[in-house]
């Protein structure tokens, strides 16, 4: 009797510390997370297939990035959704680390993939010890209508931890006040495509670690899912510049994304 109550209190004591300790990591960043669990293929049904093509070939400048720069506001969810994302691949030689948050009606932020290094066939720059396979996926959740979704990439932040830079969205808050990633909505499908540039600069020896930027944003390409209607209403919007996004299966996108063959560099 006495040891059962023992346990039951030890156990009590434990679990409060574990979320103790969730709280206070969330607080603190996104990057101190945890890895959430990986979903595989196989367990989600997500088919990376049909959006390889859609990676842009390594070391190959993207040369309209402007064009598919994607607002602060894009990710506005008009609908309730469990949103989901995808990992598509990556033309990387760093171990970049993928962060979200919601911001509005749900207010909440998160680590998705701690150690982005494609392991496998097919993947643009795999190398050993890697870790995620094309079309891995992390769920974020349910996320309210009124939601604002944003992604943020810490590049290399595997290895680098707090000295990485974290890149996202808004330019002027990238430390080299440039555009770092590319958005499409996927007519038809619930699909945003967002690609990400993880080197700083551009072109020129630049930053704390005197990278050469290529400007291929193929570093980290995945996809996040907000369901059909969401991306529908997303791309029935009046937008006035080219600038959030467009069907990727438009005449520009496919001119402006070579697909990949071969073997990269
Ligand atoms: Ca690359
Ligand atoms: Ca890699
Ligand atoms: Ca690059």
């Amino acid at each position: 009797m006495k040891n059962i109550l023992l346990t039951g209190l030890f156990l009590t004591t434990s679990l409060l510390g574990i979320t103790a300790q969730a709280d206070s990591a969330k607080a603190s960043s996104m990057w101190d997370m945890p890895q959430p669990t990986i979903l595989s293929k196989a367990q989600t049904g997500f088919n990376d297939q049909p959006y390889q093509s859609y990676v842009q070939q390594e070391r190959v400048k993207l040369k309209n990035s402007n064009q598919f720069r994607i607002d602060v506001n894009a990710l506005s969810l008009k609908y309730d959704y469990n949103v989901s994302t995808y990992f598509i691949n990556e033309g990387a030689s760093y171990k970049n680390q993928l962060g979200y948050t919601s911001q509005g009606t749900t207010n909440k932020q998160g680590l998705l993939f701690k150690d982005i290094s494609c392991a496998g066939a097919g993947c643009v720059l795999g190398g050993d010890k890697s870790v995620l396979k094309l079309g891995d996926g992390v769920n974020i959740g349910q996320i309210a209508a009124k939601s604002t979704l944003d992604f943020k990439l810490r590049a290399d932040g595997y290895n680098r931890g707090n000295n990485a830079y974290v890149f996202g969205a808004q330019d002027s808050k990238n430390a080299d006040g440039l555009q770092h990633v590319v958005a499409y909505g996927i007519k038809g499908t619930g699909y945003i495509l967002m690609g990400f540039e993880d080197l700083y600069g551009n072109g020129a020896s630049g930053g704390k670690f005197g990278e050469y930027s290529d400007r291929d944003f193929n570093d980290t390409v995945f996809i996040v899912d907000i369901g059909k209607k969401n991306v529908d209403a997303f791309l029935r919007r009046d937008v006035p510049e080219p600038s959030i996004m467009l069907s990727l299966l438009g005449l520009s996108a496919a001119g402006a994304l070579k697909l990949r063959r071969g073997k990269a560099a």
